[in-house]
């Protein structure tokens, strides 16, 4: 890399701009900027065209991020709840407080402790975290919201190949397919930089099919559109294999297990059968199928619209199991490949925040991978805890089994499944520790906040979509009395008395460490150091210092017992005709907006990036129930119900209602908390039976700016 960039522990003369090049603080991208830095602080942020992924394109979010560093809502000191209100302490107060609430649980009963950790954190923190939570805690309670995110995806790929690249391949690779197909995901206003590598598919001459309920802005571009059922992609994945079975195009990547057992099953989706389910014409069904057909390299990307039901997994499978079969599966540019969302979104599923799992992608479960960390860490194997609850699980028993519980780098009354029901959970706590930079919806239900650092505040390292890891540099300091988090867990272990392990000298005592004990692992980032990455980026696995990275993971063998890939038989709901009434059955689905950022801590308080919550509906839908844009309508499932007003689109399925959940109070007040995807835990985000009601505008539940800022009651 030739840009200027100097670390932040270069020393020079105060008030002479510096550059220090970073990542974004936002999706999975993971774009690098120049940030000129005057006085502490970023006073520009330049995109680098010497950004691997994004070339110097950037998206308004980043751009934007900049603003959040000095916010007059930044927490700069410790908040504690003295009664029912969160008034600033010091740390040392803050630390006395931990202490006499954890210790006893501690020692009584560790597991009633829970640890909730996040897809936005650098390897190095979620390293640290899972280690806190293992040798610190003695815990098994410990799981974070990626398990929201990616989960189905990468729960499929880990069973059938045995570990899990969202991408296999460079991301410029999507640039020599001849049929990309993206299965529910908006990559216009969630990735957008990998827009370019769309285009470049499409100049060559690439068919691009958006598979979504909605006629997106990536539909429009895509120049294909197929407005599938929500729920229903795991049929369409079978009708398409189904077609190819029959059109002799079945030459499987490699031999593997389950093979013909899959091959049988697409027998029972003909296409008349896979319209009717899918909700699409039968034409259009054929006219991809023979794309599909005709494509030599076809590339299946699958985004949350795909992956976010309670049988996302089995979706996932179906789509693997046609990449695989027609052989496409792990060549260049082709196959298939999930598109992670967080900043950290792939590093954070494989360090040990999940709660089955040990960094480098090791099993909790595995005698020798306990062995191998226990080393490491200096400890007995059979102390390690072993997996304990999922996210949405660990949520849900909060207040009864467990009693405490620390969040890092999340915001779930807003972002988890029935919220409502979440965020009754959340206050049936004894104690809610939030380490956050901003006051969270999350954080002002805490007993106890702990102000954290933001992105360029800290030294650290993500791992993007692709697999490439990068430095994210410190450019400043934390204002006030705000610390880095490393040095909080740090801080945390320390106050429960289990200070070894977490005495640190120095951020680079951390990162060497973690490089270290992925030594071995299927995710080996022991070949790396700082200076390495100064020097380039390196997608993983990259097991020596001096050997190369691994662009292409996907290459058989296998890392699983014998070598081979497992397919495995998708079970998929069967989607009925609609009930003869005489209104539309209604499914809701949910997702995101292009200026605004997963629960909005930090966009909703951004000027620069409006947005609007509305339910965006079809015009019939609208006129059906008696409503035109702007007004207000109740939404109403099993779960709960919210007012907010109406948006026309007529891209959407007439069947079909979308809400953004950027906001409290809108989706995730109507979604189920109960039901999991058996397999990777995943709530069902994406489908959701409704109702619609008009309601009078006074009861309109959207307030952009609710609940911020003002002193929260328990
Ligand atoms: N602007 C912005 N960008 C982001 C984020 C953000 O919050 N805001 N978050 C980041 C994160 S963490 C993630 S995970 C990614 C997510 O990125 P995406 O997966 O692109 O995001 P979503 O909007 O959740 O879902 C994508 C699409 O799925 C469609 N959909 C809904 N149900 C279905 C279905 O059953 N089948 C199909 N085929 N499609 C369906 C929705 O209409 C939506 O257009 O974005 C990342 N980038
Ligand atoms: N209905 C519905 N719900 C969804 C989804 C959906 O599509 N539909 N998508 C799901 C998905 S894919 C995801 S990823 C989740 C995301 O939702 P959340 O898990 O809530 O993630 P964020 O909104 O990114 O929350 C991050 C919080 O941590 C803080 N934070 C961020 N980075 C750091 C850090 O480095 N240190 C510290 N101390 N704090 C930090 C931020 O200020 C913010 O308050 O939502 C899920 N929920
Ligand atoms: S949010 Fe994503 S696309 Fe936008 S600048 Fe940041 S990393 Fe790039
Ligand atoms: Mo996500």
């Amino acid at each position: 890399m030739s840009a200027p960039h100097v670390s932040a522990s270069s020393v020079l003369p105060p008030a002479v701009p510096r550059l220090v090049r970073t990542t974004c603080p936002y999706c999975a991208v993971q774009c690098n900027f120049d940030l000129h830095i005057e006085n502490n602080l970023p006073v520009k942020s330049t995109p680098t065209k010497e950004c691997p992924v994004a070339h110097g394109t950037v998206c308004k979010k980043g751009l934007a991020a900049l603003s959040d560093l000095r916010h007059p809502e930044r927490l700069t000191t410790p908040l504690l709840r003295k009664n029912g209100q969160l008034v600033p302490v010091g740390w040392a107060e803050a630390m006395a407080y931990v202490r006499e609430a954890l210790t006893p649980m501690l020692a009584a009963n560790p597991d009633a402790v829970g640890v909730y950790g996040s897809g936005s954190l650098t390897n190095e923190k979620t390293y640290l975290l899972g280690k806190f939570a293992r040798l610190a805690l003695k815990t098994a309670n410990i799981d974070y919201n990626g398990r929201y995110c990616m989960a189905s995806a990468s729960t499929a790929l880990n069973r059938t190949v045995g570990y899990d690249r969202g991408l296999g391949f460079p991301l410029s690779d999507m640039g020599t397919s001849d049929l990309i197909v993206l299965v529910g995901a908006n990559i216009a206003e969630t990735l957008p930089p990998i827009m370019q590598y769309l285009k470049a598919a499409k100049d060559r001459g690439a068919l691009v099919y958006a598979i979504d309920p909605r006629a997106t802005t990536t539909a429009k571009v895509a120049g294909k559109h197929l407005g599938i059922r929500p729920g229903s992609d795991g049929v369409l994945a079978l009708g398409l294999l189904h077609l190819m079975k029959q059109w002799n195009k079945i030459r499987p990547t490699a031999t593997a297990h389950g093979l013909t057992g899959v091959l049988w099953q697409a027998d029972d989706y003909p296409p008349a059968r896979v319209a009717h389910e899918c909700g699409i014409p039968e034409s259009e069904f054929m006219a991809l199928a023979h794309a599909y057909a005709n494509a030599t390299k076809p590339l299946i990307l699958t985004g949350r619209g795909a992956e976010q039901h309670a049988h996302g997994t089995d979706t996932v499978h179906a789509l693997l199991n046609l990449a695989f079969l027609t052989g496409h599966f792990g060549k260049p540019g082709g196959g298939y490949g999930t598109l992670t969302g967080q900043g950290n979104g792939q590093g954070g599923r494989e360090h040990g925040q999940k709660t089955d799992q040990l960094p480098g992608a090791r099993s909790l479960r595995d005698p020798r991978h306990r062995a191998e960390i226990a080393a490491l860490w200096d400890c007995d194997p059979a102390d390690l805890p072993q997996p304990g609850k999922s996210a949405q699980e660990l949520l849900n028993a909060c207040g009864s089994d467990i009693e405490a519980l620390i969040v890092l780098g999340s915001n779930p009354v807003v972002s988890a499944a029935g919220a409502g029901h979440v965020t009754e959970r959340l206050r049936a706590l004894k104690h809610l520790i939030v380490i956050d930079f901003l006051p969270s919806e999350t954080a002002q239900l805490a007993t106890l906040v702990l102000p954290g650092s933001m992105w360029c505040e800290e030294e650290g390292t993500t791992t993007n979509l692709e697999g490439r890891v990068q430095r994210r540099r410190k450019a400043i300091t934390a204002p006030g009395a705000a610390r880095e988090d490393w040095r909080i867990l740090c801080d945390l272990a320390h106050a429960v008395g289990r200070p070894k392990g977490f005495e640190y000298a120095t951020f680079r005592d951390l990162q060497d460490e973690f490089f270290r004990a992925t030594r071995g692992g299927k995710a080996d980032y022991s070949g790396l150091s700082a200076e390495r990455l100064d020097r380039a980026s390196a997608q993983w696995p990259v097991p020596h210092a001096a050997g190369p990275d691994t662009p292409y993971a996907y290459a058989p063998t296998y890392p699983t017992a014998d070598g081979l890939a497992t397919l495995h038989l998708p079970t998929l709901p069967a989607f009925t005709a609609a009930p003869q009434s005489s209104k539309l059955a209604l499914t809701l689905t949910t997702g995101r907006l292009g200026n605004q950022y997963q629960s909005g801590t930090q966009t909703r308080r951004n000027a620069g990036l409006r947005a609007e919550n509305t339910a965006q509906m079809h015009p019939d839908t609208a006129r059906q129930h008696g409503l035109k844009a702007g007004d207000a309508v109740t939404l109403r499932t099993a779960h709960g119900s919210t007012t907010l007003p109406v948006s026309l689109t007529p891209g959407i399925r007439p069947d079909t209602v979308f809400l953004p959940f950027h906001w409290p109070d809108t989706a995730n007040l109507l979604t189920d908390h109960h039901t999991l995807d058996p397999h990777s835990k995943m709530p069902a985000f994406k489908a959701t039976p409704v109702t619609l009601h008009p309601a009078h505008a006074a009861e309109l539940a959207n307030e952009p700016m609710r609940g911020v800022g003002q002193p929260v009651m328990r």
